[in-house]
């Protein structure tokens, strides 16, 4: 089994290709098994160190697809780049979608939901062998993600993540096989976000490798309006290799991207400077 991926060095580059009709980003444009290959493969020719496939747009409100329907979205996109020597990591909170995936080749599981959505996740993982991406969430409902509230939004995502990672470890799933992501935007307002990156030294404390997922999101629309209101998603890019120098300079594991080249320069920079 593959895991060379977890070894120390650099922050890695995890390209994003959804397989959905409906992620807030870029929902639509590689619905297509065949597009989402080609999208897969020129991220990787950008310097993706993983490529993180999904089949389940998780924007607040979005509807579930069925788990056939998730499956007929992302096994054959993850077979072949799996087969042509991709990491390939699948973005899925199913535990029979983790298995099919991974059956399929890809090497990771990256469930956002820090396996509280299917009480299956963290035992088919441990089965499964495969390191996790063990993210923050609170759930989906439209309160959680509305309203969502914390005394401490530190101190409750560490320790909200050390039950975590016991769950996990509890399950059978090795600790070195978990990687930690604070899961921005999942349940947590701009400003949450914002304290949380803050203090994303106080997650890496935890020793384990940490993943940042910001490419994009909401709060950076937000931080970006003008007059027409929020800078829409596509624009929001060039912010986004903000958080990736930061990532660089701290040496996270990986920040999972939409774009991936820009990202891939800012950590060549970021790491340089750190030799
Ligand atoms: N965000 C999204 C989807 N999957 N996975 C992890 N580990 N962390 C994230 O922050 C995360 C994720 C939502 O973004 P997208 O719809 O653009 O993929």
């Amino acid at each position: 089994m593959r895991t060379d991926f977890l070894t120390p060095g650099p922050t890695r580059v995890m390209g994003i290709v959804n397989v959905t009709p409906d992620s807030f980003s870029d929902g639509g444009d590689f619905f297509d098994p065949q597009a989402a290959i080609a999208h897969g493969r020129q991220l990787l020719a950008e310097g993706a160190s993983i490529l993180d496939v999904g089949g389940e747009s998780t924007r607040p409100g979005a509807t579930r697809p069925g788990t056939g329907e998730e499956l007929r979205r992302v096994t054959d996109v993850i077979g072949t780049l799996a087969a042509e020597g991709a990491v390939v990591s699948v973005d899925t909170m199913r535990a029979e979608v983790a298995r099919e995936a991974v059956r399929h080749g890809a090497a990771l599981v990256n469930d956002v939901s820090g396996g509280l959505a299917d009480p299956a996740m963290l035992s088919t993982v441990a089965e499964l062998g495969v390191p996790y991406v063990l993210t923050h969430w609170r759930g989906s409902d439209g309160i959680m993600q509305a309203d969502p509230h914390y005394d401490d939004v530190v101190d409750e995502v560490v320790d909200e993540l050390q039950a975590g990672i016991a769950r996990a470890e509890a399950a059978g799933i090795a600790r070195d096989r978990l990687i930690l992501d604070p899961g921005f935007g999942f349940a947590k307002t701009a400003e949450h976000n914002w304290e949380l990156i803050g203090s994303i030294d106080s997650i890496q404390q935890l020793g384990l490798p940490v993943l940042l997922g910001v490419s994009r999101k909401a709060f950076l629309g937000a931080l970006l309006a003008d007059e027409n209101g929020p800078r829409p998603p596509v624009g929001r890019d060039a912010a986004t290799t903000a958080f990736s120098v930061t990532a660089g300079i701290l040496g996270l594991w990986a920040v999972r991207t939409h774009a991936v080249r820009a990202n891939v320069d800012v950590i060549a920079v970021a790491d340089r400077m750190r030799a």
